[in-house]
């Protein structure tokens, strides 16, 4: 064999090498995009989760947005009102599909000013903001390609809604969190729909007949949003995910939200889990469904007792609803939203609060008022949240604690919501030594004294704020409180 023939055939045994270490690379490359099914955070460590939340941790405080064409009808349809919250109006009047869209063409929100809404939130104190980019009636605030059914194709504003509010956090130092509703669409067709009573909802003169319908077909009371679930998963709501988490920068937290259908369908929300890889640290909540827990609880409208070992987050309404009502005047007082913030933090969750802009794209200004109240109180006590963990004692009746530990002391932020008329403040069972005590709003030093019962604090006849007035205790060695 001559030795041209010899080397073409090393030649060709090499190159049937590169092609063999080609397809390896090729299909090996592959299998790591799609990356393996399940939560990718199921398998980190304690310290990774513990690097990956601590913004979050530290934050303690976000903005909930609630917006999209439900704003327009601002809980009317048809002259009549409807019960509950404003953004479940086409669920709860039963709206068809085709009258539903309508309210499409009259959102037009020329008022709507992003950069000004960040700076409310940042002002009020909040470090984070999640939005509602498409909401159970399946508008998208975004240019969706796989939809017309968003705010560029089916209003007189058509522009991306996302965007500007994206680069406004970005400017403003503030982690932007997008809410998706996973499972229910009432809109497009397989989209779920959890099922209400007509009558429920609104004063429905079709109530039994719609009821009928509604039992036949899961919910739905249209024959427009009949369809195939998985069809709807794969086409419309899992491009919409990978939309969301590619086309707008850096995002800080997915809020998925109902799992409907989807609860313990784990192959379903083995759908989405793969889309969290594309934004590094993501955080997600416990409400994707397939029996995922996700990083964070979410109790609704209402704070735990205690506290618990594994993170969590109470979204809140300022009023009653979280999409806009033109109607819904019961606001929660300043007072009470901020003693909710305080307790919460108290027992070491998050707060989200909510706003519902109107359809014009404005801040209902109630909220703006509530807003501007917290964060005159949060840039003097504001230090008293951030950074914190939960209270080390288990009740006290005069108000909340919050603290920062440290290696050879902690800080203990008593929040005395009920001054004693005495201005004795006993703090029961500290045992600590206290190395400095004093008003966190103007540093004026406190007596101590410290005695079986605990730690008396001698405090100055007048409460320095009506609401929650902050004492500082600076405590040595680690912290030992004996319990009542
Ligand atoms: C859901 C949404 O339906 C609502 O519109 C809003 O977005 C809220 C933040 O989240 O509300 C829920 C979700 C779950 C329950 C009740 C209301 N639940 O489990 O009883």
């Amino acid at each position: 064999m001559d030795s041209r023939n010899h080397t073409s055939i090393i030649d060709r045994k090499s190159n049937h090498c590169i092609v063999a270490l080609f397809l390896l690379l090729l299909v090996g490359g592959l299998i790591g995009t799609v990356q393996a099914a399940g939560w990718p955070y199921e398998d980190e460590t304690p310290a990774q989760r513990n690097a990956r939340m601590a913004w979050w941790r530290q934050a303690r405080f976000g903005m909930f947005i609630h917006w999209g064409v439900y704003a327009v009808p601002a809980g009317t349809h048809n002259g009549v009102k409807i019960n509950r919250i404003g953004e479940w109006i086409m669920n709860r009047a039963k709206i068809p599909v085709a009258e539903y869209k309508e309210y499409g063409k009259q959102f037009n929100p020329v008022k709507y000013d992003p950069n000004q809404w960040v700076l409310m939130a940042k002002d009020a104190g909040m470090k984070y903001i999640v939005i509602t980019t498409k909401h159970h009636d399946g508008f998208a605030l975004f240019d969706s390609k796989v939809t017309d059914w968003d705010i560029v194709d089916a209003t007189p504003y058509g522009k991306d809604l996302l965007k500007p509010l994206a680069e406004a956090c970005r400017k403003h130092g503030i982690k932007l969190g997008f809410y998706y509703s996973q499972a229910q669409d009432w809109c497009h067709p397989g989209g779920a729909a959890i099922r209400k009573p007509a009558r429920e909802g609104w004063d429905n003169p079709d109530a039994d007949e719609i009821d009928a319908y509604t039992a036949e077909h899961d919910g739905h009371w249209d024959p427009a949003q009949l369809g195939d679930m998985d069809e709807y998963l794969r086409t419309i709501a899992a491009p919409q995910v990978r939309e969301i988490l590619t086309n707008y920068g850096d995002i800080a937290v997915l809020w998925w939200d109902t799992p409907t259908g989807m609860k313990t369908n784990k192959e379903r929300a083995d759908l989405f889990q793969p889309l969290i890889n594309l934004q590094p640290g993501l955080i997600t909540n416990n409400r994707l469904g397939g029996g995922y827990k996700g990083d964070l609880n979410t109790p609704e409208q209402r704070i735990p007792a205690t506290g618990s070992d594994y993170d969590w987050e109470t979204c809140m309404t300022m009023n009653d609803t979280w999409g806009y009502k033109s109607y819904d005047q019961n606001w929660k007082s300043t007072e009470t939203l901020l003693r909710n913030l305080v307790d919460i933090a108290s027992k070491g969750g998050n707060y989200l609060l909510n706003v519902g802009p109107t359809g014009e794209g404005e801040f209902p200004q109630p909220s703006i008022d509530r807003l501007k109240a917290i964060g005159q109180w949060m840039k003097i006590y504001g230090g008293s949240i951030y950074e914190t963990t939960a209270s080390p004692f288990a009740r006290l009746t005069w108000g909340r604690c919050t603290k920062k530990t440290f290696i050879n002391g902690a800080t203990l932020y008593l929040h005395v919501f009920d001054w004693p008329a005495d201005g004795k403040l006993l703090v029961p069972g500290l045992k600590n030594e206290v190395l400095h005590a004093y008003l966190m709003a103007n540093f004026e030093k406190l007596e101590t004294r410290s005695n079986e019962s605990g730690v008396t604090v001698q405090l100055p006849v007048q409460a320095l704020d009506p609401i929650d007035t902050v004492v500082v205790l600076k405590v040595s060695g680690e912290l030992d409180i004996q319990q009542e």
